[in-house]
């Protein structure tokens, strides 16, 4: 089979690698004078892809996914620097700063519940399981911003044909690392940590639910969640749950982090939906990041075609 990135990297090589060639980039294009300029500043900090010097592309032989949209990407700056990751702050800005030197090798994935056979993933291992693809999707937060994204990875289903859901599995429940050591902002977040998220075992199957290790040709920026992280386009942001520790297959709905929070507000389902307003504002429309004017939120952001099947009958209204 085509490997999908090159050979002679492991995951834990990657992120020290790309830092090393940023940093040399970094200090050719200083120049001498800059450097010194700089002596006292960590260079690690001032080369890292939150500040937007960005490596050549560290997978390749991406296969670009029949599911991306065609519109524009939004710029890697406005994606690495407008982020909402409670662990490192509650500020659009906070994580791009706060995450930098959030430790993401080595890292196991645990995925287990009901299943035929539980199993830990190294980040080596998940990256074997199938071959890597493009995926530009569009993402729309439930705060009424959306951006466009060329994320990396393959639906979550490769994982679950591998450990097999018994019968009993109706569901499937996702937690986050919580590390207060490395997160001392989290508790300011106004939420509980580990933050959680969980699917319908129907939506976690559909091949547009794509687990996720990189974006723009490289691995995942820290402030986006690395090292894995879902991304289902047809539902608000939150559901995208970042730096993923454990998969559960379990029979019952999972409590999920914004749902705990405030029920009346945030659901389960929560699905991408122009007719349903918010408690607090209306979801009718949205402000693409890097423009002026809103533009029509569309429904399941625009993925009826793929999913709109799974919620026949169903009353949207009420599971929201
Ligand atoms: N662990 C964790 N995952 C999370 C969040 C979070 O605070 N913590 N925020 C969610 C929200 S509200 C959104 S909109 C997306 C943002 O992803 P991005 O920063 O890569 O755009 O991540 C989601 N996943
Ligand atoms: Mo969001």
């Amino acid at each position: 089979m085509l490997l999908q990135r090159k050979p002679e990297l492991t995951y834990a090589d990657v992120t020290p690698k790309k830092l090393y060639f940023n940093r040399r980039k970094f200090l050719q294009a200083m120049g001498i004078a800059g450097v010194a300029a700089f002596a006292g500043k960590n260079l690690l900090e001032l080369a890292s892809p939150s500040r937007g010097v960005y490596a050549a592309a560290e997978f390749s032989g991406l296969v670009k996914s029949p599911f991306s949209t065609a519109e524009k990407p939004n710029t890697l700056e406005d994606v690495t620097h407008y982020n909402n990751f409670y662990e490192f702050g509650v500020d659009k800005s906070a994580p791009a700063k706060n995450a930098q030197k959030f430790r993401t090798s080595p890292w196991t994935v645990s995925v287990e519940g009901e299943v035929k056979t539980k199993r830990k993933f190294s980040m080596d291992e998940i990256l074997k399981l199938a071959p890597l693809e493009e995926r530009i999707y569009r993402h729309r937060c439930v705060e009424g911003w959306s951006i466009v994204v060329p994320w990396i990875g393959f639906s979550l289903s490769v994982i679950a044909n591998l450990v097999q859901p018994t019968d009993k599995a109706k569901f499937v429940a996702f937690e986050s690392l919580y590390d207060p050591g490395q997160m001392p902002e989290a508790r300011y977040g106004g939420i509980d940590f580990p933050y959680v998220e969980g699917l319908r075992l129907d939506e976690a199957m559909n091949p547009l639910t794509l687990l996720c290790v990189g974006m723009y040709g490289d691995p995942l920026p820290n402030q986006d969640g690395a090292p894995v992280r879902m991304v289902i386009p047809w539902k608000y942001g939150f559901k995208s749950i970042k730096s993923i520790v454990k998969i559960r297959f379990v029979t019952k709905e999972p409590p999920t982090t914004w749902n705990l929070a405030n029920s009346h507000e945030y659901g389960f389902y929560s699905n991408v939906n122009p007719n349903v307003d918010h408690p607090r504002w209306s979801q009718a429309k949205e402000r693409r990041l890097g423009e002026i004017f809103k533009r029509n939120t569309l429904m399941f952001n625009g993925y009826q075609d793929q999913v709109a099947s799974l919620y026949t009958g169903m009353d949207l209204k009420k599971y929201y």
